[in-house]
């Protein structure tokens, strides 16, 4: 009797558990059970407060002590945990290091790692670890799918958000030190003293938590807000109004980390327009930010419409102005030549700007790899990146952001593991895509091994499963007109730049397909290493997901697996759509360790990524079927939607919770 009692009892509690819902708001800093623990902080401050509380809310019966100690890292927010004599001793030379090694703490024991036998030094790889944010003032976000701006303009500086406390907290959680308020596309509004005003208002509130701000800057604002006849960034009327612009800002924000600029890229004004070049232009405004300490962020995605092959022209346009930039600007460099594709070589850049400040630009937000719609894990492909350019080569990191006003900040449950993830790479480049992928699945759903295994792997599998049921071997920009959702292979609009249009880039015709940057060709390839360079040129050594990167092949091409290439893109876009279906199944079984709206919310966004890749795979292979003039191979799935129903269907992308659902049936 007394057994039956407690299995009901234990029933009873796993059902409560389970149905009890969470909406994904308190991300992966869900610990609220702290109990009994001392902490004993070295003074008085607003930073000790919280990494006081933080650790009094989440930490059981412990005893802390924190220590304000120069010589605990070369590094200022570096830090070192031991435990003696009953005590954990975190030391630091800075009080954002103690604050950081709080959090290790409090991660280290939700991940079930905390022994007294800890002994940690830890610091970032870079100083500057930065979230860029493409907001708009109306509160819009350029490539934002977790609704409007967490920034409520029209409130500030007077009301102040609770949100704004809590982006700064998970900020500081994992690491990041710095946010760029606004869209590099950047209203020249931002720079008025009625917004900065506002902007202070939000540094004010990050600051405990060791976060700087930084904004986006238009270079034609002299003109605009202040009507100056130019500005060409050497006319000594410009000059003066940037310096003194950056000494408003610092009277404001003393602490103001810099601006990020986007120039003369997509219809931005920037110093060529005076027959200036970058180097002209960034300098100009890091001489106005220098004597404050701040520096410039200045962008190298650039490319005009009149280029044979846009994946050169960043290098071909910035690689003459290395040794040309002054020490406080970096170069900030999209980690590949293109923009964001789910898969790019690295961009040639790198390494190429010996004699320059450089950094990289990875993009959180999904804008190519499904929205918010998709569970795509994005450490592997940041991990990729880093096989090619060693992290020791960057001076700094950037993440294009993913959130939102959303109740779960990122739209979807797992984007969250991406901003997570970018967090922890930034500080820690070597860490791996599963061990971050178990910690984070540790802190925001549960510590279950099974459960942690499972999806660890599916996580980690599903960057891959992306690019195959989107664009394997290679294959890039191949989405539709209007938004970067769905497939359009065929997308040809009359009168647009021939480089916005799909068949620029995947070349698909009766001989074969893919863009051919070999040296018979573009001649991107010379852009890379010799020793890359020889093994890109060549069809025979190119590696199969890079291949349609590089060369234009022919359909009965032999690929490395033995298949011909048509037969191959069958099989990649097939295992794209396996994969998603195993994803489902393996979530599907993970019902008892999650509350229950946040499994049924992935759920639900499993089955339109389910959809969406069956969409792509049919898309693809009836219309690049057309060229190749075969037919899927018999021991491969047929696409079962209809090509030119396909065609004629527009996504509403501002309605688009399940875009395919019987719509071509
Ligand atoms: O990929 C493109 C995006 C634009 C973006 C641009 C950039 C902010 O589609 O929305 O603009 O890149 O990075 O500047």
């Amino acid at each position: 009797m007394k057994k039956i009692c407690l299995a009901v009892i234990i029933f009873c509690l796993g059902g409560c558990i389970n149905a009890f819902s969470e909406d994904g708001s308190s991300l992966w800093l869900r610990q609220k059970g702290g109990k009994n623990t001392r902490v004993v902080i070295p003074f008085e401050s607003a930073v000790m407060k919280i990494a006081r509380d933080e650790l009094q809310k989440a930490m059981k019966g412990v005893s802390v002590i924190l220590k304000y100690d120069k010589e605990a890292s070369a590094k200022e927010e570096g830090f070192s945990i031991k435990y003696e004599k009953g005590n954990y001793i975190v030391s630091s030379p800075s009080e954002a290091g103690l604050l950081y090694a709080s959090y290790h703490l409090i991660r280290m024991e939700a991940a079930g790692e905390l022994t007294t036998g800890i002994n940690v030094k830890e610091s970032p790889a870079y100083g500057i670890r930065v979230l860029n944010h493409w907001d708009n003032p109306d509160g819009t976000i350029e490539r934002g799918y977790a609704g409007e701006s967490l920034w409520q303009w029209d409130e500030l500086p007077g009301i102040r958000s609770e949100r704004y406390e809590q982006y700064a907290r998970a900020n500081a959680s994992v690491g990041i030190n710095g946010t760029v308020l606004n869209n590099v596309n950047a209203s020249p509004s931002i720079l008025t003293s009625a917004y900065l005003i506002k902007v202070k208002a939000l540094a004010d509130i990050f600051r405990p938590y060791g976060i700087r701000v930084y904004l986006s800057v238009n270079f034609a604002t002299p003109m605009i807000t202040d009507n100056l006849a130019t500005a060409d960034p050497l006319d000594n009327d410009v000059r003066v109004w940037w310096k003194k612009k950056a000494d408003e800002i610092y009277s404001l924000i003393p602490d103001f980390g810099g601006f990020l600029v986007k120039a003369n890229s997509e219809g931005q004004p920037g110093p060529c327009d005076y027959g200036r070049s970058h180097a002209d232009g960034a300098n100009m405004l890091a001489e106005a930010l220098q004597s404050h300490g701040g520096i410039i962020m200045w962008r190298a995605f650039v490319y005009s419409p009149e280029d044979s092959d846009r994946a050169k022209q960043a290098y071909n346009e910035f690689k003459p102005l290395d040794g040309k930039f002054h020490d406080n600007v970096i170069i900030q460099i999209k980690n590949g030549p293109i923009d964001f594709q789910p898969r790019e070589p690295y961009s040639p850049l790198f390494g190429a700007m010996h004699r320059s400040k450089t950094m990289v630009e990875f993009q959180i937000t999904q804008e190519y790899l499904g929205f918010s719609n998709h569970l795509v894990y994005l450490a592997p492909m940041w991990k990729e990146f880093f096989e090619f350019v060693p992290h020791n080569t960057l001076n700094a990191i950037a993440g294009v952001a993913n959130t939102g006003t959303d109740k779960n900040w990122c739209g979807h449950h797992f984007a969250q593991s991406n901003w997570y993830a970018f967090g922890r790479l930034a500080w820690n480049p070597e860490l791996t895509s599963e061990e971050i992928a178990e910690e984070w699945l540790k802190q925001t759903f549960s510590a279950d091994n099974g459960f942690v295994e499972s999806v660890r792997d599916l996580m980690t599998e599903s960057r891959e499963a992306a690019v195959n049921y989107m664009m394997p071997l290679g294959l890039h920009h191949i989405f539709a007109w209007g938004h970067h959702y769905g497939p359009e292979p065929w997308c040809d609009i009359d009168g647009a730049r021939p480089d916005w249009m799909p068949s620029y880039y995947h070349n698909a015709s009766e001989k074969g397909i893919g863009f051919d940057r070999s040296s018979l060709g573009s001649n991107a390839v010379a852009q890379y290493p010799p020793e890359l360079k020889s093994i890109y040129d060549d069809l025979r050594t190119c590696p199969d997901e890079y291949i349609l990167w590089f060369h234009n092949v022919p359909w009965t091409h032999k690929m490395q697996s033995g298949n011909t290439l048509w037969n191959e893109l069958c099989v990649r876009y097939n295992n794209g759509v396996s994969s998603v279906r195993k994803f489902c199944n393996i979530w599907g079984k993970q019902k008892a360790f999650v509350d229950d709206e946040r499994f049924r919310s992935v759920s639900a966004k499993l089955e339109i990524q389910l959809n969406d890749a069956v969409w792509w795979r049919d898309a693809c292979l009836l219309y690049f079927g057309e060229f190749s003039g075969k037919n899927v191979p018999s021991d491969q799935e047929k696409p079962g939607y209809d090509l030119q129903k396909m065609k004629d269907f527009r996504l509403d992308i501002t309605n688009f919770e399940s875009p395919l659902n019987g719509y071509f049936e």
